[in-house]
């Protein structure tokens, strides 16, 4: 799989599907009708200034036709127009529909899916892999405060209230990749909470889906081993699962193949070669607040392994 562009914008005016297409033409007439009828009010100010004295007005004809008749007519024309453009609200999922299911957390996305081949859940973090062409249904949740689904390529944005299972509708037309955030202010690090989105194919999706399904790489180097053996003994399995090694570990993301990820950290590291090391040891620099304390005093071999080994963890 070749490596996919890493989007550092997010538009709402470059839609990558149905439901967002939607939205954005709504968005071009609400902005060039608004900017029109702007530019209409201000002409007839600058005519009623100019004509003022000189001839009377006709101001019961402006206030009931300006203020009442025209806003009625085109907010009324606009209602239906959108309401017809507005998928209809679905109880639950079409039977064809992929379910992926979002938790969002302080300050991190989890991503849950199953892979039909070997009924394996699979749990990612900060990425949303979507086969192109396909309907695929997201089941929000939060467990903490709450957050707000936001991929504007995508669609309309969904929150995630606590106790609550929201859901929304996606389809990508063509594989890509596409960013967005949560968009709705949750504490300190709101603004290091990005998602991206990538859409393969149907067939690499699948093949990509097993391959994510698969337990973590087994170490093939005295340093990986020794890598491994520092995940266990530092403790990183109180947080973090990595199957086949350690599965108990829920309060962060799953790490079993945290070295395919594009960015550490909900966007705030692309990773690359270093960026692991420096999450682990820094991670109170590289992100003030993070549920995850900095591992500054680990002795610099045994963070260049246990870097080594997350990174193989592909
Ligand atoms: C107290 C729980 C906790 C412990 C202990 C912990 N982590 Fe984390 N870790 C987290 C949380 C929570 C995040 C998500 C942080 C964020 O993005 O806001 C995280 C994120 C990460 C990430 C980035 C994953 C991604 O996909 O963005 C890596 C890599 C990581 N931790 C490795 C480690 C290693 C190695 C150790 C042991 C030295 C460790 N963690 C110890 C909670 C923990
Ligand atoms: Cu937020």
């Amino acid at each position: 799989m070749s490596a996919p562009l890493l989007p550092q914008l997010q538009s709402m005016f470059a839609p990558a599907g149905e439901s967002a297409a939607r939205i954005t033409s709504l968005s071009w007439v609400l902005i060039v009708g608004a900017a029109l009828i702007f530019a209409a009010v201000m002409g007839l100010l600058v005519w009623a200034i100019r004509v003022q004295g000189r001839r009377p007005l006709r101001t019961r004809l402006w206030i009931v036709g300006g203020g009442v008749v025209f806003p009625v007519a085109v907010l009324a024309a606009l209602l239906a127009w959108s309401m017809a453009r507005t998928p209809g609200w679905m109880e639950r999922p079409p039977p064809d529909a992929l379910i992926i299911g979002i938790t969002a957390h302080m300050w991190w996305w989890e991503v849950r899916l199953r892979d039909p081949a070997s009924g394996r859940e699979v749990r990612l973090a900060n990425e949303l892999h979507l086969p192109a062409g396909r309907a695929v249904w997201l089941g929000l949740s939060s467990p903490d405060v709450i957050h707000s689904f936001w991929v504007p390529a995508l669609g309309g944005k969904m929150d995630m209230v606590p106790g609550r299972v929201s859901h929304l509708m996606v389809q990508v037309d063509q594989s890509g990749s596409w960013r967005g955030q949560c968009a709705e202010y949750c504490g300190e690090q709101h603004a290091r909470m990005a998602l991206h989105v990538v859409a393969h194919t149907p067939a690499a999706f699948d093949a990509w889906l097993a391959a994510q399904a698969l337990p973590a790489a087994t170490p093939t180097s005295a340093l990986l081993e020794r890598g491994r053996d520092a995940f266990l003994a530092q403790r990183c399995n109180a947080c973090h699962t990595v199957r086949g090694v350690a599965e108990e570990g829920r309060l962060g993301p799953d790490l079993t193949h945290v070295g395919s990820r594009l960015y550490l950290g909900a966007g705030t590291l692309r990773n690359q070669p270093g960026a692991m090391a420096q999450w682990v040891a820094h991670t109170q620099d590289a992100k003030p607040g993070a549920r995850m304390p900095s591992s500054a005093d680990m002795d610099p071999a045994t963070l260049q392994a246990l870097a080594a080994y997350l990174e193989h963890l592909k």
